[in-house]
């Protein structure tokens, strides 16, 4: 797959959506390749010429040489005729291309959320090398506004006329768009929705910094494509140099890597969770830390059993003090010296004072509980920065 076979990126892919035995090992393998794209989200009723405009940014970005993958969260799509069919699937024009790949999903259903398997998705294409992700999905339900988090670029595609439509999407789309789109825009009225729009960003969710343009275009024929284009690469340069981790907060960014619970004994504890299906995979004892750890998977996290070797250590005074329980919350963030520089710039107590190198070569720090609700948060940064 790292090699361009696109064969091979099409069975990842169905690997990694189906959720069958191989799914974590792959996503795991392909996150340490991941990062490297540019994922831009296309949202919008449906209707509004989403799928047209995906079709015409991926035709703009091949012919700039790059290579696209297009997630279409959207069982409607006309790439497909039935976002179930599969990966052999072509945009209509872009058969035999394979420097355009496809994937379609339906927007319900998938394993932890339909927002989870997009991102999945996109890992997968970003390790395959993919320089662009394209995303569409309509913007009308929660869901689907999830959707919108994987990617780092938010363009909301709106059309003359719709009046009450744009009433009915999420407000929350509303607030996450980068660039507006007034798509249809040989159809007339244009002027009204760009005014509409405008008017909304006076009231309000303008945000810091990047005021989101507005671009018109006809995605039948192409017209203002390029300047989209142009427009989303602003946006992303701009995140970029602020430090904006555009898909915080979504699966494409963060996940939990895992739950440290503190106990006396690990062979009275792991009895639990064995019962509940779950099993050790890996026990080790960190002499410098006087902890025992065992390990048990969890998806695509773990939990971590940790049981004091001395009294006089981190986890002995935890349940000398505390008892057992959860000790901390650890999670993986793309990024983390910028993580680290942003929280630090927010004033967040961090327990330490520095990025450090763990005994695997994983990064970490810690941030104080009192910032966090009362949980010690371990921060991560993901496999393909220097970890082990
Ligand atoms: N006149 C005009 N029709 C468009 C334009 N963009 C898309 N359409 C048409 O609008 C319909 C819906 O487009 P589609 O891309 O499927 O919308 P989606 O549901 O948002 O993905 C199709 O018949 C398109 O040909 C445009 O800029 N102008
Ligand atoms: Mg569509």
């Amino acid at each position: 797959m790292r090699a361009g076979d696109v064969r091979a990126l099409a069975r990842a892919v169905s690997l990694v959506e189906d959720g069958a035995g191989a799914r974590a090992e792959v996503l795991a393998a392909c996150r340490a390749y991941a990062g490297g794209a540019l994922r831009v989200g296309v949202t919008g009723p449906p209707g509004a010429g989403k799928s047209t405009l995906v079709d015409q940014m991926a035709r703009w970005l091949r012919g700039q040489g790059q290579t696209v993958g297009v997630v279409a969260v959207d069982p409607s799509s006309p790439y497909t005729g039935g976002a179930l069919l599969g990966d052999r699937i072509r945009m209509q024009g872009f058969e035999g291309d394979a420097g355009v790949f496809i994937r379609s999903m339906a927007s319900r259903g998938a394993m932890g959320g339909v927002a989870k398997a997009a991102a999945d998705v996109c890992s997968v294409m970003e390790a395959a090398g993919r320089g662009t992700i394209l995303i569409e999905t309509v913007g009308v339900g929660q869901d689907e506004v999830e959707v919108v988090g994987v990617a780092d670029v938010t363009v909301l595609v709106l059309v003359p006329g719709m009046g009450d439509e744009v009433q009915s999407l999420k407000a929350g789309v509303m607030e996450v768009a980068d660039v507006f789109v007034v798509n249809k825009s040989d159809a007339g009225g244009a002027e009204r929705v760009e005014a509409e729009i405008l008017a909304m960003q006076g009231l309000g969710v303008a945000r810091e910094g990047w005021v989101p343009p507005v671009v018109r275009t006809v995605a039948t024929s192409g017209e203002g494509v390029a300047e989209l284009m142009m427009a989303v690469r602003r946006c992303a340069e701009w995140k970029k140099e602020h430090g904006l981790r555009a898909r915080l907060g979504m699966s494409g960014g963060l996940r939990l890597d895992h739950l440290g619970v503190a106990v006396k004994s690990i062979a009275a504890a792991r009895g639990f969770y064995e019962a509940l299906g779950m099993s050790v995979t890996h026990e080790e004892t960190v002499e410098h830390e006087k902890v025992r750890t065992a390990m048990l998977p969890l998806g695509e996290s773990r939990v971590e059993l940790l049981e004091p070797t001395e009294e006089e250590s981190v986890i002995g005074r935890f349940l000398a003090k505390r008892g057992e329980g959860l000790h901390h919350i650890a999670v993986q963030v793309e990024g983390i010296d910028a993580m680290f520089e942003r929280l630090t710039a927010q004033g967040v107590r961090l327990a330490s004072d520095s990025v450090r190198v763990g005994a695997g070569g994983h990064r970490y720090f810690f941030v104080h509980p009192s910032s966090t609700g009362g949980v010690l948060l371990e921060i991560v940064g993901d496999a393909g920065e220097g970890g082990a």
